[in-house]
């Protein structure tokens, strides 16, 4: 199989960093070419062939009663089924998909149907693991599923001290990884986990959920299949206790294969998204397909029209009820973009082993303790899926369209760049947790930035595109993102070198290589045409944003750190990545700072009590290998206060704080997800509502399912919730 490039970072006698990128034959390589994916190479594939899919919105089976009030009511399942992502005339592709329970297949898609829900109008739905065959037998991941980390542990293999329970990370000792073709002996050897596939859902973004529904990692359920293999647990170790917790709230039991949530959805306006957040395999089942929009309506337009100091008019779509009308989404899309790679057979394609990463053959955990087999610390797929196609287009009229764009790839950060769509005008009216105080202008921007909008993964936001000066004819929305390894900074224009300086701070330099131009860099075509009715939407320099209020002071600041673990193999000088971490900082900014390693097994050490305001300060520590982490918070949204360059003297633990640097266009207002870029602290406001146990977490995926997410309780331990589990042993070393 050919080798990915292994991209590492070195410090310099001066301080300094240079960037490496080491093709297979070791030798350092140019970047900006396609990258590795599956059999097929991307450059098969034919672009723009087939038109945009915009998901219809779900018809609610009926209404609920809850302690919210009236609930709208849902019945969603995951399913495997096929569709047609790769262009007409290739082979369909396998996914795992959300439907209505009962649905035809035509009704599962990924990403999912979207649900239309209203501020302050509960929710509830009942989500079922359908993940089984017709004879009801249950189906294996798409994907190689490491039994290695600390994951969901279905079969319950032994932890330290011989504990039998899921949710650890097994110890498989003398045990050696052998891939499932040279599986032979279950006393000696371990291989991919192949049993049935847990799942739970987790509703992004939304709001003061209580944790019986928020989708907790350890609440995981199995598929009600007929052949569960014995000593395999059918529910996480959360299960029985969010379940009661549940019944006693609202009346609704759990059962067999599935699982009843409520939401109270007092979220502002903003598109949500639904999707998978098992304990270790969160990753494999979101790259499946198991992704959906939950687009949140406000009671009114937030935003003024400056004209009329009235409600601005939003372009608007026909109702696009899924079931009622044929597809018309109108002047309303909600794009949702995901990297994907792909075999000749249309099938997904996903490393199976983490050679794929950095060409390591082993030896693995548990002979090496640092490297799980299958987990790679990233990936980028080679080609670019909107909602569900590669490479689609779309046609427009000259007029103006909402847009609201998620990035759902995994590991990927997207610059979408608008450059390429002369006349068009393009603002930000919304980030993830609503509408902005100001708005952006984005193709007035300066310099690097100017037509470009950053979203990490997990980040949307709502943009309103203008095409009504843009000339007729064929467009690219293109992505001058990142293929590989990402530091941060600008992506390097005509032939510049990528460079990595983080220190001193006045020469702070970040270049990283852009996608390739012919592949990843670009998203989707925009076919503009005449428009022959009127407008009535607001333009976008008459709208008049309504400014959130500011947060109080908090009662108290956390001081929280992202690492990361290396090791170094053999006599192979580079380090290999083996884990992603938070943690907590002891001590003050400017002097001395401790870090306490943190693992997902720890006891809870963020402990806010109903009510409170925190801030909660973010450093990004990870100098050798920079790397920003998109960081995610259940339950709450935040303020950004502050962004400040920091430097972290792991020889002598000072932690160095440079100047302040502004935030990014698009930071006002409130967010749920945020990059922490390497060499930088974060400063978060928040306010914590609802008792109960959250999780907080890096939102790049391989990263939360290795290791990089921790629980975090709002008020006192709950009386009957799950015990601590003794900490396993990872090496800490940096
Ligand atoms: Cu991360």
């Amino acid at each position: 199989m050919e080798l990915s490039r292994r991209l590492f970072f070195k410090s310099t006698a001066a301080g300094g960093l240079a960037l490496y990128v080491y093709g297979a034959n070791g030798m350092p390589e140019a970047v900006g070419a396609e990258i590795p994916g599956g059999s097929l190479p991307a450059t098969n594939i034919r672009q723009f062939v087939n038109r945009l899919t915009v998901p219809q919105i779900l018809p609610r089976k009926g209404t609920r009663s809850t302690p919210y009030g009236t609930a709208d009511y849902y019945e969603i399942s995951m399913k495997q089924t096929t569709q047609q992502m790769l262009p007409t005339g290739m082979p369909k592709t396998t996914v795992w998909a959300y439907g209505p329970t009962g649905g035809s297949d035509s009704a599962f898609t990924s990403p999912g149907l979207s649900i239309s829900a209203l501020q302050n109008r509960p929710v509830q739905i009942k989500w079922t693991n359908e993940l089984v065959d017709r004879y009801g037998r249950y189906l294996p991941h798409l994907f190689a599923v490491d039994r290695s980390l600390h994951w969901a542990n279905v079969p319950q293999e032994p932890g330290h001290e011989g504990l039998v329970s899921t949710d650890i990370k097994p110890t498989l000792e003398g045990r050696r990884y052998v891939t499932p073709d040279k599986y032979t002996d279950p006393e000696t050897q371990y291989t991919d986990y192949t049993g049935p596939v847990p799942i739970v859902t987790h509703l992004h973004g939304a709001l003061a959920v209580k944790d019986h529904s928020d989708g907790y990692s350890e609440a995981w359920y199995l598929p009600r299949a007929n052949n569960i293999p014995a000593g395999h647990a059918k529910y996480g170790r959360w299960w029985d206790f969010l379940k009661e917790k549940h019944r006693r709230e609202t009346g609704v039991d759990w059962g067999e294969g599935h699982q009843t949530v409520t939401y109270p959805n007092t979220n502002r306006a903003t598109s949500l998204w639904f999707h998978d957040h098992a304990l270790g395999l969160t990753r494999l089942t979101v790259y499946a397909g198991a992704a959906s929009f939950y687009l949140m309506r406000g009671l009114e337009y937030e935003v003024l029209d400056s004209r009329t100091r009235r409600t601005a008019r939003a372009p608007a779509g026909p109702s696009n009820v899924y079931g009622q009308n044929s597809p018309n989404p109108g002047a309303d899309l909600a794009l949702a973009i995901q990297d994907r790679s792909f075999n000749n057979d249309g099938s997904l394609f996903y490393p199976s082993s983490r050679s794929f990463f950095d060409g390591y053959q082993g030896p693995f955990y548990p002979e090496e303790p640092g490297i799980p087999p299958n987990w790679v610390p990233e990936f980028f797929g080679n080609t670019m899926v909107v909602n569900g196609q590669t490479w689609p287009y779309q046609r427009v009229e000259r007029r103006r369209y909402r847009m609201r764009f998620l990035n759902a790839c995994g590991s990927r950060t997207l610059y979408l760049d608008f450059r390429g769509i002369p006349g068009v005008e393009v603002w930000q009216v919304a980030n993830d947790g609503g509408y902005l105080d100001e708005k952006v202008n984005i193709m007035q921007l300066e310099g690097w930035r100017r037509g470009r909008v950053i979203l990490a993964p997990a980040e949307r936001n709502e943009l309103l595109v203008d095409f009504t000066n843009v000339r007729t004819g064929r467009y690219t929305l293109r992505n001058v993102g990142p293929d590989a390894f990402f530091p941060g900074g600008r992506p390097a224009e005509n032939g510049e070198e990528p460079r990595v300086k983080l220190y001193p701070f006045e020469e702070r330099d970040v270049v990283f290589p852009p996608a390739d131009p012919n592949t990843t860099g670009k998203v989707m075509a925009f076919d503009v045409v005449p428009y022959w009715g009127v407008d009535t939407s607001t333009p976008g320099r008459y709208l008049k944003m309504k400014p959130q209020p500011k947060l109080p002071a908090p009662v108290r600041t956390r001081r929280l750190a992202t690492t990361m673990s290396f090791h170094n193999v053999n006599e192979d000088p580079a380090p290999y990545a083996s884990h992603t971490m938070l943690g907590v900082l002891h001590g003050e900014p400017g002097g001395k700072m401790h870090i306490q390693d943190t693992m997902w097994s720890d006891p809870v050490t963020e402990n806010p009590q109903p009510g409170d305001v925190e801030d909660w300060e973010i450093y990004n520590l990870v100098q050798d290998a920079p790397v920003p982490h998109p960081i995610h918070i259940h339950e709450t949204a935040f303020e950004i206060l502050e962004r400040r360059m920091i430097w972290y003297n792991w020889d002598t633990g000072v932690m160095e704080m440079g100047p302040e640097t502004p935030l990014l266009p698009g930071e006002t207002g409130r967010k749920d997800t945020v990059f922490v870029y390497p060499g930088e602290m974060i400063r978060l406001r928040m306010r914590f509502t609802t008792p109960g146990q959250y999780m907080w977490h890096c939102h790049l995926l391989e990263h939360e399912d290795n290791e990089m997410m921790r629980p975090f309780r709002v008020g006192p331990e709950q009386p009957g919730q799950p015990g601590d589990l003794p900490s396993h042993d990872m090496p800490h070393a940096h």
